[in-house]
């Protein structure tokens, strides 16, 4: 039975995006008791039964995590502060910065290329926040809307910049780009559905001051 009734408000469903932020959630998660009853990584489930017989998790694309929580398919999310700004914070509260999966969110373009003034062509996936920042700066951009490899843009003149998420600079590096204006410093972030916050607040607050213990547990050491 996969069959979940989230509007029992004795049970709660935690979204979880898959990929690199996964790993380094679950310490966290485990510090408020909560751990899956099998590995999250190896298995073709998509809901997962936990220590705790009333809390659930999902594992989804990152993007698609602000959208369960805004929709209260899941009562709380972890996601990145990138996709959270790029998706809005309508209908949920964005409670606890969890200091994990760190990066920036930056512009890049060919190296050694000066930015080319006037109109300019930039892809990324993260249309939203290309578009306030460029307009922010008042240069017009004609955004580009990819959904991978972006640093393949500009080296095939499909674009001038990009607008990507940076950690150590080696992919940009990789393939002849440089970062060049920083839009916004990244980490993961825990949110919250508005209306459970208030209806399952008993569930659900000990297990946001858990995770906020071991985040300055974990910042300070
Ligand atoms: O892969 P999928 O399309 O399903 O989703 P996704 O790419 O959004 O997921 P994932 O797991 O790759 O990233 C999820 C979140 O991790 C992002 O939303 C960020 O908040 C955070 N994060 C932290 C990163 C990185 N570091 C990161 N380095 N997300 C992506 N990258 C990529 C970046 O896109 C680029 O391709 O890594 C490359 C750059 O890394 P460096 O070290 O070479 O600079
Ligand atoms: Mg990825």
């Amino acid at each position: 039975m996969v069959l979940i009734d989230t509007d029992m408000s004795d049970s709660l469903v935690i979204a979880l995006s898959k990929g690199r932020i996964l790993k380094e959630t679950l310490p966290l998660l485990k510090s408020a008791g909560i751990e899956p009853l099998e590995d999250l990584e190896s298995s073709r489930k998509l809901i997962f039964p936990t220590t705790q017989q009333n809390v659930q998790l999902i594992v989804i694309r990152a993007t698609d995590v602000p959208v369960y929580v805004q929709y209260g398919g899941a009562d709380i999310g972890v996601t990145g502060k990138d996709v959270l700004m790029e998706h809005g914070a309508e209908g949920l509260f964005e409670l606890l910065d969890l200091h994990i999966a760190r990066c920036r969110l930056m512009t890049a373009g060919v190296k050694g290329v000066a930015p080319k003034s006037g109109r300019i062509r930039v892809a990324t996936k993260f249309v939203n926040l290309a578009k306030q920042f460029y307009s922010s700066k008042g240069v017009q951009a004609d955004i580009i809307k990819l959904y991978g490899a972006m640093e393949l843009a500009p080296l095939l003149s499909l674009a001038d910049e990009i607008v990507d998420i940076v950690d150590t600079g080696n992919t940009l590096k990789a393939n002849g780009l440089e970062p060049r204006e920083m839009i916004a410093q990244v980490s993961s972030r825990l949110i919250v559905n508005r209306s459970s916050m208030k209806m399952k607040h008993q569930m659900i607050s000990p297990i946001v001051e858990q995770i906020e213990q071991a985040v300055q547990k974990s910042i300070t050491a």
